[in-house]
């Protein structure tokens, strides 16, 4: 009897899966890969059951002869174990992001020369709505709440970029990129007090006020699913900021990163060009631990941001204050630098964790930018923050744009650096 493979990347079992494992049953005995929440959270398929409730589901479909489990989204490895004379799949694969994964089982399979079978994909108003139901609850705070921290147990490192409307939100949740035979993706988003404020024309000094701060977090929530980071700047008094926690909560953010400044607070990237106040380690840490009190879920964190490096008080003094913050109840800790070289963060990091391996920790690599995610990853880091990139990228782009209509007193010599027509109006889908 010959083999045939296939793998499950999904929640629910739909007519599409049925479809499959009725053609692949025309070949010989069906082998069905499930892939792990590791693999799922590659693939934009973050799970909504668990691992074990998604093997069941499988394992109970009629004509499946066995299952097990395939740890990567790429299939060389799974291929190589089993040696399938099949691979069977929606053909859905054959074009976008998904076309790498094709391309790796085809190179798998010619080893020892099997063969791949696409079969139309099943896509119907049906298979349509399940899809979209499973985005909808992804959507839903209780699920998106509690995904940083499920990301953080899952990802060697959680890939997070700044958004600071529904348009950048949408960039951060669908773009996929095909590199090197591998496929990427961010995890989560941080809504950054600098871009927010920029995109708004205002200075990042705690000027833009919650009630317009909490509006952007509900543009991006509308029409995203990834988690959201927020940048909640000193936190304000502590008297506002547990109404911040209550808030945040109850709309599904992940977590809020406060910074123990105090006053009036400027950006931390001017460093000491500007007159800035480090807040004493007790008054932060009352503010953390009046945070975490008023909180309701296990869920939410509480990230304390150490501004030690920034305001050049030294290694110790940022050390001291991770350990009182973490005592006081901080869910994380984000170390901050505006140094090119990436050595005074690395060294934070190696000797926090010398004493601390579990408490999560965050950076921003702004300035010492050279650093890669695994590099970061090396020294104990658990969420990387592309803090501003999407805004820095876009400003250029569109005061060149002005600048050469202006110049040219038509729109004809800009037209070929613009997305077309055509594609700006499809970009959103319409419900
Ligand atoms: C932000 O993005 O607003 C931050 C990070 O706080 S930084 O600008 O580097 O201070
Ligand atoms: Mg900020």
């Amino acid at each position: 009897m010959k083999r045939v493979y296939t793998c499950f990347c999904t929640d629910v079992i739909h007519e599409g899966h049925l479809n499959i494992i009725k053609e692949a049953r025309k070949y010989g005995d069906v082998i069905v890969g499930v892939l792990s929440d590791e693999a799922m959270v590659r693939y934009n398929r973050f799970p909504v059951v668990s691992f074990e409730e998604r093997v069941q589901m499988v394992t109970e479909i009629e004509g499946v002869s066995d299952v097990v489990i395939q740890k990567d989204i790429m299939y060389d490895q799974i291929i190589k174990k089993l040696k399938p004379d099949y691979v069977i799949h929606g053909d859905n694969w054959k074009t976008g992001p998904m076309k790498a994964i094709r391309d790796n089982v085809i190179s798998a399979l010619k080893e020892y020369g099997g063969e791949i079978i696409d079969v139309p994909y099943t896509y119907n108003e049906n298979v349509r709505r399940i899809d979209a139901r499973i985005q909808e609850k992804l959507a839903m705070p209780e699920y998106r709440r509690k995904r940083l921290r499920q990301l953080i147990g899952m990802c060697p490192i959680v890939k997070t970029i700044e958004v600071h409307s529904g348009l950048t939100g949408l960039i951060a949740e669908k773009t996929v990129v095909e590199h090197n035979g591998e496929l990427d993706q961010f995890d989560a988003m941080w809504i950054s007090s600098l871009c927010d404020s920029t995109a708004k024309g205002k200075p990042d000094i705690e000027l833009v006020d919650m009630t317009s701060r909490f509006r952007t977090i509900d543009d991006v929530m509308e029409v995203t699913t990834k988690p959201i980071i927020f940048d909640g700047d000193t936190g304000g008094l502590t008297e506002h900021f547990v109404y911040t926690v209550r808030s945040l909560e109850r709309m599904g953010v992940s977590a809020i990163i406060i910074e123990d400044k105090t006053g009036l607070k400027k950006n931390s990237l001017f460093g000491t060009e500007v007159v800035q106040t480090q807040d004493s380690i007790e008054h932060f840490c009352e503010k953390i631990t009046a945070g975490k009190k008023i909180q309701l879920t296990d869920d939410f964190m509480i990230i304390a941001r150490i501004e030690s490096l920034i305001l050049e008080q030294g290694m110790e003094d940022a050390l001291k204050r991770a350990f009182a913050y973490v005592e006081a109840g901080a869910d994380g800790i984000m170390i901050h630098s505006r140094k090119k070289d990436p050595a005074e963060i690395l060294e934070f990091c190696d000797l926090f964790r010398e004493k601390n391996q579990n408490t999560p920790i965050v950076v921003v690599p702004s300035s010492f930018n050279s650093i890669t995610e695994a590099e970061l990853a090396q020294h104990g880091v658990n969420i990387v923050i592309y803090a501003n990139q999407l805004t820095r990228s876009a400003f250029p782009a569109m005061e060149q744009t002005a600048k050469d209509i202006l110049k040219y007193h038509r729109a004809q010599e800009v037209d070929s650096r613009l997305m077309p027509i055509k594609d700006i109006i499809s970009l959103i889908e319409e419900l």
